[in-house]
C-alpha cells in the first residue's frame, strides 16, 4: 500500500486540513469497526505503537481524543500560531506531535513579500527536514498534498 503526506500551510491550509483529518478518522471508524490498523489506515497515518508484531493486531481506537498510537502523515506550517495551537488543543490533538509543527508568532499579515523574503528563508531548512522525516516514515511514498490559500502571506 502507498502513503501520502499532507503539508498544510497558513490559516486556510490548516483549517481545511483540520476538517480533512476529522473526516478521515470518522470514515475510518465507520468502515473499520474493529478499530485496527490496516493498510488503508496506513495511507494517511503512521503507527507509533511498537508493542505488536502483527500490524492487524494493533488497536488504534475510534474515539478521536483518545488515539495515541496513530500519528497523521502531516506537516503543519503557519507563521501565525493561532490555528495550529487550537488544533493541538482540540479533539485531534492525539494525532499530531510537536515535531510535525512549524510555527512562528506574528504571521505575514497577508503580505506575500514578507512570507517569501522573510519567513521563507528562515524556515526553509526546518520545513524540508520535517517533510523529509515524514517521507522516511513511509514504505512507498505516493504523493504530497499541499493545502494553502491562494491569498495570504502564508
Ligand atoms: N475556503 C477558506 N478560505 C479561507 C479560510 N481561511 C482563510 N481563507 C482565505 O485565505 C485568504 C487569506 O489567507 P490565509 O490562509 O488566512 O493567510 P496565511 O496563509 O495564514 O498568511 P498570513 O496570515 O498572511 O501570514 C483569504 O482569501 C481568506 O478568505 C478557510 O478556512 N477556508
Ligand atoms: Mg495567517
Amino acid at each position: 500500500m502507498t502513503q501520502s503526506i499532507v503539508v498544510q500551510v497558513g490559516q486556510c491550509g490548516n483549517q481545511i486540513g483540520c476538517r480533512f483529518w476529522d473526516l478521515a478518522l470518522r470514515e475510518h471508524s465507520s468502515i473499520n469497526k474493529q478499530g485496527v490498523y490496516d493498510e488503508a489506515m496506513s495511507s494517511f497515518f503512521r503507527n507509533v505503537d511498537t508493542r505488536y508484531e502483527n500490524h492487524s493486531d494493533i488497536p488504534c481506537g475510534n474515539a478521536k481524543g483518545k488515539i495515541r498510537s496513530l500519528k497523521a502523515r502531516a506537516v503543519l506550517v503557519d507563521m501565525e500560531e493561532g490555528v495550529v495551537s487550537q488544533m493541538v488543543k482540540g479533539p485531534l490533538r492525539g494525532i499530531f506531535d510537536h515535531q510535525q509543527l512549524i510555527t512562528d508568532v506574528s504571521g505575514s499579515g497577508n503580505n506575500w513579500a514578507v512570507g517569501h523574503m522573510m519567513y521563507g528563508p528562515k524556515y526553509r531548512e526546518q520545513i524540508s527536514e520535517t517533510v523529509r522525516k515524514a517521507a522516511e516514515a513511509c514504505d512507498c511514498l505516493q504523493c504530497f498534498f499541499v493545502m494553502h490559500s491562494m491569498g495570504g502571506g502564508q
